[in-house]
């Protein structure tokens, strides 16, 4: 049984769900719609000499995290972590002394200002979702995914019926060097794509247990949290959990990218998106846990698959937390607004991707956001969940 899309807070009665998507395979007569919900676009880049530079601080505008000191209460539930909440200063300065036109940064003024913000302390999945986890979530409730259902035509009804394909948003990187101002050149909607089927009809997830599950919809995140007794995060619950107990640091792990030479995280290195180097021992999507956890015992907040937050996406939210002076609790908005389209939903995501490069994308620095339409997966957007103490 499908479900209709829902009505969300602030959008508009145009049903959009995975249409957008349809767009990148067809030449639809679905006209208005666009891609760019399922790829955190960010402006046109402008590499710089400095984009390798040793990046700055943050920490302009940042106080300390003040840990909320209770002990954990109780023993941890499998596969979760403690995390004790507390005072903290949310969202992603200029980086200092590094030059403006720094790919990545310059489309992050909806992470400021920074402001202050409280939360209790709750229990986090120390991992991003596994393929294993889904699939006894699956085997235990039947749950069909967002992905695997053809949309209907009584939503899309202007779409012709050949495009109503069940399927999903896969990287598709070409062979050689592409202007980066359209994600068309990188992304495809291809059919039969979905989480079984990480890169379409002729790949699976054998021997592949371990690893983050993809093309996951909002709505798939929300059955497998009631399913699990858990819930996703807020923004700033995952936020205050990234950063590890430390404050205004770049990356979850402290102001350098590189540690002793090693890579901290799951991105993208080489010319994006036609060559990945897998200088970080990874090429694409990496099993979990592959690199040191944070002070908080999570892996890969930064990096490998972006991860669903329980937050409507407004770009001017912070600026009314920061007017409210300590935000306690923030659940985010009532509505969505995302400026660069209008009228579509978007819930936060957080983390950045294995295809996040300072070419492009950069949003594994922590404080740092991303947006994404909530029935739209892609095969590097994951989730993973929290749970309140008992
Ligand atoms: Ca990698
Ligand atoms: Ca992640």
């Amino acid at each position: 049984m499908k479900s209709k899309p829902k009505s969300k807070p602030g959008s508009e009665s145009r049903p959009r769900s995975r249409l957008p998507t349809l767009l990148v395979i067809v030449a639809s007569a679905i006209a208005g719609l666009s891609f760019a919900l399922l790829m955190h676009r960010q402006d046109s880049p402008k590499p710089t000499a400095e984009a390798n530079a040793a990046p700055a601080t943050q920490a302009d505008g940042f106080e300390p995290t003040v840990p909320n000191m209770a002990p954990a209460p109780g023993p941890a539930p499998e596969g979760m972590v403690w995390i004790p909440g507390g005072e903290f200063s949310m969202g992603a300065a200029d980086p200092l002394g590094r030059d403006a036109n720094i790919v990545g940064m310059q489309a992050t003024t909806d992470s400021r200002p920074i402001h202050r913000v409280a939360v209790d302390g709750f229990w986090m999945d120390a991992t991003e979702v596994t393929n294993r986890q889904f699939a006894r979530f699956v085997q235990a409730t039947g749950h069909v995914t967002v992905a695997e259902r053809a949309p209907s035509a009584k939503d899309f009804p202007d779409a012709p019926p050949e495009n109503l394909v069940a399927g999903s948003v896969v990287f598709s990187p070409p062979d050689h060097e592409v202007p980066l101002d359209s994600f068309y050149r990188w992304w495809s909607y291809v059919r039969g794509a979905d989480w079984r089927h990480p890169l379409g009809p002729d790949s699976n997830i054998e021997g592949h247990q371990d690893y983050p599950v993809v093309h996951i919809a909002y709505e798939d995140a929300e059955a497998y949290a009631r399913w699990a007794g858990k819930r996703l995060p807020t923004e700033a619950e995952w936020e205050f959990a990234a950063r590890g107990g430390l404050s205004g640091a770049l990356y979850p792990w402290g102001n350098e990218f590189l540690v002793d030479g090693k890579y901290m995280a799951n991105t993208h290195q080489g010319h994006f998106p036609n060559e990945d180097t897998h200088a970080d021992a990874h090429g694409g999507i990496a099993p979990v846990a592959q690199f040191p956890a944070n002070g908080y015992g999570l892996y890969d907040v930064a990096g490998n698959v972006w991860e669903w937050t329980s937050d409507w996406y407004r770009p001017d939210y912070y600026r009314d937390l920061a007017a409210a002076g300590v935000a306690r609790d923030p659940h985010g908005p009532d509505s969505s607004h995302d400026p660069d389209e209008p009228g579509i939903p978007k819930r936060v995501h957080r983390g950045g991707s294995f295809l996040c490069t300072e070419q492009y994308c950069s949003r594994y620095m922590i404080g740092t956001r991303g947006k994404g339409e909530p029935s739209s997966g892609t095969n590097h957007l994951g989730f993973r969940l929290v749970q309140d103490p008992r």
